[in-house]
């Protein structure tokens, strides 16, 4: 049986990303890069290739074998390594989806129904939107929880997210009387946690834009890089000459805060060096910074996805070493819930 007692959880990074189409320099920014400096923190990596939350909507199964192989390519070009990070595709664990069905059981049907993401996405088809788009967030929840992860680096957009992986772990832990879930924290720092639509500064930036002009999609070359930040909407002011300047000029601040992200400096001294000057000056500069930083990612990424079964192995491999975590995690869930387990083997 389960040990009850209070429990001191050590810290441990999880989070995940959706094969749900290429991945944009918004996840780029938001999530990879920051996790590859949270695997050089020495601190224990979980990263995960969320291809149950991808199916959320309609995916073609080759797109979406193709996107998963192309999503770890992409984790590995930017840094991630498999020795030191535990990199797998989430189907592969099936304690996820079996935690999931715990907590659709834990959350409240008001909780799931604040939830901005749902709203987005259903927009005003919410009656033919799929029921798993809906409970999106308990699955979430699971992923970080059968691994009794402590921290979670996200962008922006998942804060609310989180918030509900932290209420269903407060409700499960009050209503079995005991402390077994970690109450995760969002980590959603540095200057790109909310990469925005280069076509729309109030939109995020996002895989599933019907816009290709919206984004920047890691797979991009060199040309068309420099081609969608020099159409990227602007305003025809000239760059102010401090950061609350840039207040309620969305485009000017996405700009501004993709080059502090890309450059790892603060926006305010990318206002040092482009304030006063129009975007003909910014653009160009910023094109030429995005180039450099995303060109050898790009070249490693098509080099990886020459060697699908290689992908396939490593993804394989951290399934096995996600597995062993997460397994008496979720059979110490079953436990406290109260269901038998007598099967052997
Ligand atoms: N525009 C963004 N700016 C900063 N961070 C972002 N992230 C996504 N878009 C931005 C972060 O990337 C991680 C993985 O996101 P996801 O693929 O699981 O889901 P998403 O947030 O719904 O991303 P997309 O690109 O918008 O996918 P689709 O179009 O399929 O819904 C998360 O940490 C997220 O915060």
């Amino acid at each position: 049986m389960t040990d009850t007692s209070p429990k001191s959880f050590s810290p441990r990074i999880f989070s995940g990303i959706q094969p749900s189409g290429g991945l944009t320099l918004g996840n780029y920014l938001g999530a990879i890069k920051r996790f590859v400096a949270a695997q050089e923190q020495g601190i224990e990596t979980i990263y995960c290739l969320v291809d149950l939350h991808a199916i959320t909507v309609w995916q073609d199964p080759a797109k979406l074998r193709n996107a998963t192989r192309e999503l770890a390519a992409g984790y590995l070009a930017a840094g991630i390594d498999p020795r030191r990070s535990i990199l797998f595709n989430q189907s592969q664990v099936p304690a996820h989806a079996q935690l999931a069905w715990i907590f659709n059981c834990v959350a409240r049907m008001g909780w799931l129904r604040r939830m901005t993401q749902f709203k987005d996405k259903a927009g005003k088809h919410a009656e033919e939107a799929s029921v798993g788009l809906f409970a999106y967030p308990n699955l979430m929840a699971a992923d970080i929880l059968v691994y009794h992860a402590t921290h979670v680096p996200v962008g922006e957009d998942q804060k609310q997210h989180l918030e509900l992986a932290r209420d269903i772990a407060i409700k499960f832990n009050h209503d079995f009387g005991l402390e077994f879930f970690p109450v995760v924290e969002p980590v959603i720092e540095g200057a790109a946690t909310r990469v925005m639509s280069l076509r729309d500064g109030t939109k995020k930036m996002s895989k599933s834009d019907p816009s290709d002009q919206s984004r920047i999609n890691l797979t991009d070359d060199a040309d068309a890089i420099a081609s969608k930040i020099r159409k990227a909407r602007t305003d025809p002011e000239p760059l102010p000459e401090s950061v609350d300047g840039l207040e309620g000029r969305a485009e000017a601040r996405n700009l501004v805060n993709i080059y502090a992200a890309l450059a790892d400096i603060a926006p305010a001294e990318v206002i040092a060096q482009f304030g006063g000057q129009g975007f003909g000056a910014l653009k160009p500069a910023l094109a030429e910074l995005a180039v450099e930083k995303l060109s050898p990612l790009n070249a490693e990424m098509r080099r990886l996805m020459q060697d699908p079964a290689e992908i396939d192995r490593l993804l394989g491999e951290g399934a096995e070493r996600a597995h062993s975590i997460a397994q008496p995690i979720l059979e110490q869930t079953l436990d406290i819930v109260g269901m038998i387990r007598s099967r052997r083997g």
